[in-house]
């Protein structure tokens, strides 16, 4: 069958197959073994508007339910990083005399329980219930829908349209892009502003960060990508600016179009891409290749290790590490058990490969030789966190964006 761009609908080219992956939040416990789900976790991009996009993506339902287990809050730079945001909304952009700011992918409110604590008018659509459910227990007013055009034309007939829209690791998520920008498009207000942010599909490639690549990231953009679909919807970039979170992500601000003047570092970074190579099969076919290399070297780091009868746990059950794990064969008799904060995930066992998932108390317990960073998008939170596992002599072990200790 032939695919096509979610954006522009033109044929995709496939460039990286990883085989048969699971969910990457589909932590499991031995009942389930058996039917656990696995689907083909291939990745393209379309030669027309360069969008970069799965290939096949399972049904939404089935990632984002009753039993996500990713919550925002367990990342504290994230938490200031969305505090922040919420800050900057508050006073540059929000002078309307009752305001309404509308999140998308709201998760478990970290974000916009700044606007509930200042009592301005919120609404979040948070289709996964776990974290919803955290969210109303923040006060943070939470709508359990999956947000689409529909939805949006909802709150303006009963709220008003909104001064701000905020989507940020969420439009990578959703299938149906045209709904949720359309959606964007008629919540705004004249004056109103977009704040979207994903992770920057050129960091991506630049730092081999493969891991990137798992079933809920639908959608892996660039500026020229964004620009693209956002005209189809009467949207303009109006401003980007790159920020330090989860590997490297682009923040667009987005507005109606004509509305506001354009930053000269929307064009500058245009031209930066256009002149880069980034949409090349060539660069494509490299970036595979180097993530084939990044892969078998941390393998073979990790079976050297296991001669050498040392001990490695793994650091942060993250989604990413589904990739990495199920790809290159990563089992529990090279990885001990993986170390999580997350209590939902403890008790549980990874997708695909089953390796443990356990507490950070079960880590701290009794140190490792080694620990390998699953983490890595957080690695300065984490080594601050850690002094003691270092003072003990423990090591870290990275593979984005090579395979390293440190
Ligand atoms: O795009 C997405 C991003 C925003 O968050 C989602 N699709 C899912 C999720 O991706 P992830 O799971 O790779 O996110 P993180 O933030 O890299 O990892 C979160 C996991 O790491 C949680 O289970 C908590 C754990 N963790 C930990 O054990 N110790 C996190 C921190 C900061 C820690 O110090
Ligand atoms: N914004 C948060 C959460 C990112 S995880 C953060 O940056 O930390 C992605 C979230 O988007 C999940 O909580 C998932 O349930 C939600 N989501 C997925 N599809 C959605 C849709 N169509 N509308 C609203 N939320 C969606």
């Amino acid at each position: 069958m032939a695919h096509t761009c979610r954006a522009c609908a033109s044929p995709t080219e496939c460039f990286i197959d990883f085989g048969r992956m699971p969910l990457a939040n589909g932590f499991l416990t031995p009942d389930q073994f058996a039917d656990e789900y696995f689907f083909d976790l291939q990745a393209g991009y379309c030669p027309h508007c360069t969008l970069v996009q799965l290939i096949e993506q399972p049904n939404r339902e089935r990632m984002f339910n009753e039993r996500y287990p990713f919550f925002s809050a367990s990342s504290s730079r994230m938490s200031a990083h969305f505090s922040a945001i919420a800050r900057d909304l508050l006073a540059r952009h929000l002078a309307t005399p009752d305001p309404l700011v509308v999140e998308i992918g709201s998760n478990d409110g970290t974000l916009l329980r700044h606007f509930a604590e200042a009592g301005i008018r919120h609404i979040g659509f948070e289709p996964s219930a776990s974290v919803a459910a955290a969210a109303s227990a923040r006060s943070v007013n939470t709508l359990r829908r999956f947000f689409d055009a529909d939805l949006a034309g909802q709150v303006v007939a009963a709220h008003g349209p909104a001064d701000a829209v905020i989507a940020a690791n969420a439009l990578s998520h959703v299938a149906d892009l045209h709904s949720v920008v359309a959606g964007i498009r008629t919540l705004l207000a004249p004056a109103g502003i977009a704040v979207i942010e994903d992770p920057y599909w050129a960091e991506v490639v630049e730092q081999t960060a493969f891991d990137q690549i798992y079933d809920e990231h639908a959608s892996y953009f660039t500026l020229t990508s964004v620009t693209a679909l956002f005209a189809q919807h009467d949207l303009e970039v109006i401003d980007v600016v790159p920020q330090p979170v989860h590997g490297g992500s682009l923040r667009y601000l987005i507005a109606p179009a004509g509305q506001r003047p354009s930053a000269g570092r929307v064009a500058d970074l245009l031209a930066r891409e256009r002149a880069s190579g980034l949409h090349l099969p060539a660069t494509f076919a490299a970036f595979r290749d180097r993530v084939t290399a990044n892969g078998e070297q941390l393998v073979a780091r990790l079976q050297d290790l296991r001669r050498r009868r040392q001990r490695v746990v793994g650091y942060g059950a993250t989604s990413k590490s589904t990739t990495v794990i199920n790809r290159f064969g990563i089992t529990s008799d090279l990885v001990e058990f993986i170390s999580d904060t997350t209590p939902a995930k403890h008790g549980t066992f990874t997708p695909g490969a089953h390796i443990p998932v356990r507490s950070h108390a079960e880590f701290a317990a009794a140190y490792p030789d080694w620990a390998l960073l699953f983490l890595w998008n957080h690695a300065a939170e984490v080594r601050a966190k850690e002094p003691a596992f270092t003072a003990a002599g423990g090591r870290w072990l990275g593979y984005v964006p090579a395979v390293r200790d440190f």
